[in-house]
């Protein structure tokens, strides 16, 4: 998942916080130097984790959670607020809406994830937004590159603009939004040539596209695994073409991540969008209260929910929702959630942005699309009464199931297995979130 040591220590460090009912000075200057190490250790650049940490601790000290009743939860909010600024909480929203031409100019250097995002990008706002994008193609330098863009095209069903690679870019960027406005595209956005490093002729060619084209975003795409480096090369494209927003790809890889948080802090843009993995569905829409809760293990049940209304309809995410609450959980149970999980996507994700799961339960645990089938199967070779029963399903049982859905029975042993520890979790779940208003709330909130 996306900050994930980082996500662990903040579990470690709150849970140390929460064990204590009352925190002194000494306390809280302790837990801002464990806050400050774990920040630094996760590559977050030393300035912000400076300035990050100060704003904590003079805080903590100024608005009296020492006196009040739960410090260790005061204290934690203290931290979720400074972590929304950080994420850039304060910035302007991003304006994309069906009553305007809404153009993204796509910048960055070479490598970073343009033109998959480019593609990724239209097809979420297809969908969010409803609306109609067109793809244009203006990296004339890298052989394939504009048939790169057009498989991308014909993959998702988005039109691509295209003069090959003998244009030029300007002249092609000109010629894309004429199109655009003739057919009605309301999302135009234009994938554009990376290079190693900055250089002048590129500069020259953004700032000439951006002047003739007037994007509504001019977005940077950054390499998410480049740690610091990242934080230079944002400051320097915005310096050159004045960015609205940035785009982190490859969140998904096995990175500390932190560089990429400093960058709506060092540049005083919003991130945009993140790419979570190489698949064109992998990217979110970024919001700082949520990045926040997710990477302070606090969980993200509104992104949660957010996916469940966008592939099942809201009564049944609503339903969901309480399903995830309820003490009793049989085999029916998890028999509906693995059909419904399994339009929602990944169930590992889905129970990382859960508040109150502790990730390191989740390790191990297997819920691929070939488990979730085989599951069905098994459930669904159980009599009612074991569904309802699960401590009835003896040795002789297990036999008669594995006989009847195919299986074996260390495949109905796993099952087993796992269905205890989702129990428990969910149990763990229910425990440290409270529904208000069929949302949840967390305690401190
Ligand atoms: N894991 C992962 N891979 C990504 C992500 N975004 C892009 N990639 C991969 O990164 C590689 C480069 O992506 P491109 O979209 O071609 O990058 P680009 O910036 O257009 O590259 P140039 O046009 O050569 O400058 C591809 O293999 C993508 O699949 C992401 O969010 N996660
Ligand atoms: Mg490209």
């Amino acid at each position: 998942m996306i900050f994930e040591s980082l996500n662990e220590k903040f579990q470690d460090i709150f849970a140390g916080l929460r064990r204590k009912g009352k925190l002194s000075e000494t306390d809280i200057k302790a837990v801002s130097r464990e806050i400050r190490l774990a920040l630094l250790e996760a590559d977050v650049n030393f300035k912000v984790v400076k300035q990050f940490t100060k704003a904590v601790s003079e805080r903590a000290l100024g608005e009296d959670v020492l006196k009040s009743l739960t410090p260790g939860q005061q204290f934690i909010k203290i931290v979720h607020n400074e972590m929304v600024s950080l994420l850039g909480g304060e910035i302007e929203k991003m304006d994309v809406d069906s009553s305007q031409t809404n153009i993204f100019l796509m910048v960055g250097l070479q490598g970073t994830g343009k033109t998959t995002t480019t593609g990724k990008i239209a097809n979420l706002l297809r969908k969010e937004k409803k609306l109609s994008p067109l793809l244009v193609a203006c990296d004339v330098y890298r052989p394939a590159a504009v048939e790169q863009l057009k498989i991308l095209g014909k993959e998702l069903e988005i039109p691509v603009f295209e003069m090959g690679t003998e244009a030029d870019p300007r002249e092609i960027a000109q010629k894309a939004l004429d199109f655009a406005k003739q057919n009605h595209h309301d999302l135009v956005i234009v994938d554009t040539a990376g290079r190693l490093q900055i250089d002048q002729s590129l500069m020259t060619e953004l700032n000439d596209i951006k002047d003739l084209i007037q994007p509504t975003e001019v977005l940077l795409v950054v390499d998410g695994m480049t740690g610091q480096e990242s934080v230079n090369v944002a400051k320097e494209f915005d310096d050159l073409l004045d960015i609205t927003g940035v785009v982190l790809t490859k969140l998904d890889g096995d990175t500390r991540g932190g560089a990429a948080m400093s960058i709506a802090y060092t540049t005083g843009k919003s991130i945009r969008f993140i790419g979570t993995g190489e698949k064109l569905s992998d990217i979110e829409l970024f919001y700082p209260d949520r990045m926040a809760s997710r990477i302070l293990g606090m969980g993200d049940v509104l992104s949660l929910i957010d996916r469940a209304q966008s592939s099942i309809d809201e009564e049944k995410a609503k339903a969901l929702e309480a399903k995830l609450r309820t003490q009793d959980f049989d085999f029916n149970d998890f028999l509906d959630q693995l059909e419904q999980l399994k339009e929602m996507g990944s169930m590992t994700e889905l129970l990382e942005m859960m508040p109150g799961i502790n990730k390191k339960a989740l390790k191990g645990m297997d819920f691929s699309e070939d488990y979730l089938v085989k599951s069905e199967a098994i459930i669904q070779s159980m009599t009612m009464e074991e569904r309802a029963k699960p401590h009835l399903i003896n040795g002789s049982r297990r036999k008669r199931i594995a006989t009847g859905s195919g299986t074996t029975v260390s495949d109905i042993n796993r099952l087993m297995k796992n269905f205890e520890q989702s129990k428990k979790m969910l149990k763990q779940m229910t425990n440290t979130t409270k529904a208000k208003k069929g949302r949840f709330k967390l305690p401190f909130m």
